[in-house]
């Protein structure tokens, strides 16, 4: 019985546990630019980042107030805007987390963020890269990304 039991178990082991995450998406952040999936599907994501440039990198991932479009973001950053304000002015609560990757390699970890069908995502690199030059955001390397 205790067998059985236990081969239950591990079939739902496998079953469940590569759902967790299952969507893995890979974000390639460039000297100054993001490629990234214009939509992603709803649901649990994993996301992996890789930093082909020649400077480190970050992606950041915020959700974004209803209504907030990637043109409002466009025109906050010709305007010079900072995260800060960003923030405060566009994103929905707190960013959803952080992956950083030195130059030619990956982020040695991975993020996962449960998105929510029907929103507007923004992923964005703020650092300052060599030091004293403008963050990597008003350079160009930010974009955004819907959920169905
Ligand atoms: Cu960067």
């Amino acid at each position: 019985m205790m067998t059985v039991a236990w081969a239950l178990l591990a079939v739902l082991v496998l079953v469940l546990v590569p759902r967790l995450g299952a969507e893995e998406i890979k974000i390639i952040g460039r000297d100054f630019a993001f490629d990234a999936p214009a939509t992603l599907g709803a649901g649990v994501t994993t996301f992996v980042f890789e930093n082909p440039g020649i400077v480190r990198h970050e992606m950041i991932i915020v959700l974004l107030r209803q209504g907030v479009t990637e043109q409002h973001i466009k025109d906050a950053h010709q305007g010079g805007i900072t995260m800060r304000k960003l923030m405060g002015q566009f994103g929905d609560g707190e960013i959803l987390g952080i992956l950083l990757a030195m130059p030619g390699q990956s982020s040695s970890g991975k993020l996962i963020v449960n998105l929510v069908r029907g929103r507007t995502y923004l992923i964005i690199c703020q650092l300052e890269a060599p030091e004293g030059a403008p963050r990597h955001n008003l350079l160009g390397m930010y974009t955004t990304f819907r959920t169905e």
